[in-house]
């Protein structure tokens, strides 16, 4: 089975190539990447793979990629995901995520019509949600709060309508937030887990965040590319489905279990830098649908993820010291 998976050396396309590798090895396994990516994330990974050169917001390069070669599933991992840059730079981050998403359909119907499609969509397209309609369905409203959320609605409903109108054999999810070790900083776990690691090192004295009291519905991205394969494999063409773990932590309650597995104390100054003009403040997410139609079930709990992303920052920390000392 041929595999494409655009975006492929961000942090979920790393742990997608690693799933593959173990649980599907005859896969031949395809990416894109921007040019210049930054390949750290799947440089051990460079000799298992093939790498394309694409923008999603380049028609041409998109189409040249499913000419020349055919693919049994695409995984459209590709986009703009930080939502606090979505209003910085709202045109480019709808360009990217929602233009981008038709660009790759428009190739596979003119080139690869048989090509099964994952549109990976996003629990922010729920946006506001009120406290009496958790855990939330796929049939809750969608109130998008930010222009990312926005980009994502719109690729979610384009999946669909190439669905309807082409008969291309689309699936959307919609994954709540996702973890794990190569997380970057920008990303509220990520950071978290690596001030941990400065504070432990002494490298610095507190916490330093913004909006604590939002609460996030949290997966460790392994059981997320899982859910991913077993959806597309398993799921039904032009149908939407919820990815979460059924729990919700408030970024407080993250931090002081951070705190406690790595030993630091959890003191913790607010930085009006990282509030939002508007944040999500409750996802908490019912997956039940998906479950009972992929047989998935999470293997990762949060005190593995937290464990792991800890022990990542350690090794990345110290590797830059000794750069810093040599
Ligand atoms: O980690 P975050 O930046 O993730 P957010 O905004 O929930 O989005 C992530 O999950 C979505 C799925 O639900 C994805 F679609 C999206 O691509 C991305 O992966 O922020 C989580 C929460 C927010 O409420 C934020 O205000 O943490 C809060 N927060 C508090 N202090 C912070 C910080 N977030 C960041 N990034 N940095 C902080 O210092």
């Amino acid at each position: 089975m041929k595999i494409l998976i655009t975006g492929i050396s961000g942090f979920v396309g790393s742990h997608f190539i690693e799933f593959l590798l173990e649980n599907h090895p005859a896969c031949e396994i395809h990416g894109t990447i921007r040019r210049r990516s930054d390949l750290k994330n799947i440089q051990h990974l460079l000799s298992r793979i093939t790498l394309h050169e694409c923008d999603m917001t380049d028609s041409h390069s998109l189409e040249t990629i499913f000419r020349n070669d055919k693919f049994d599933r695409c995984f459209h991992l590709a986009g703009q995901s930080h939502v606090p840059t979505s209003w910085i730079r709202p045109i480019e981050t709808m360009n990217v995520n929602a233009n981008g998403t038709m660009n790759l359909l428009e190739s596979v119907r003119h080139q690869n019509k048989n090509c099964r499609v994952l549109v990976c969509g996003s629990s922010e397209e729920y946006g506001l949600v009120e406290e009496n309609e958790v855990p939330i369905t796929e049939e809750n409203p969608l109130r998008p709060l930010s222009p990312y959320a926005a980009s994502k609605v719109a690729a979610d409903y384009i999946g669909y309508v190439y669905f309807k109108s082409y008969g291309l054999h689309v699936i959307r999810t919609r994954a709540f937030n996702h973890e794990g070790f190569r997380r970057p900083e920008d990303f509220v776990l990520g950071k978290i887990t690596k001030q941990a690691v400065e504070i432990g090192m002494g490298k610095r004295e507190v916490f330093e965040l913004g909006n604590m009291d939002a609460k996030r519905d949290i997966t460790d991205v392994r059981d997320i590319v899982s859910a991913y394969w077993l959806t597309l494999e398993k799921g039904t063409p032009g149908d939407v489905y919820n990815i979460c773990s059924g729990k919700t932590y408030s970024i407080r309650e993250l931090l002081e279990l951070v705190a406690k597995t790595a030993k630091v104390p959890s003191n913790v100054k607010q930085d009006p830098r990282f509030l939002r003009p508007a944040d999500v403040p409750l996802l908490l997410g019912d997956s039940s649908k998906m479950a009972k139609v992929t047989g998935w079930k999470r293997r990762f709990e949060m005190n593995d993820t937290i464990q792991d992303m800890l022990s990542y920052w350690r090794a990345e920390l110290k590797g830059q010291l000794a750069e810093i000392v040599s």
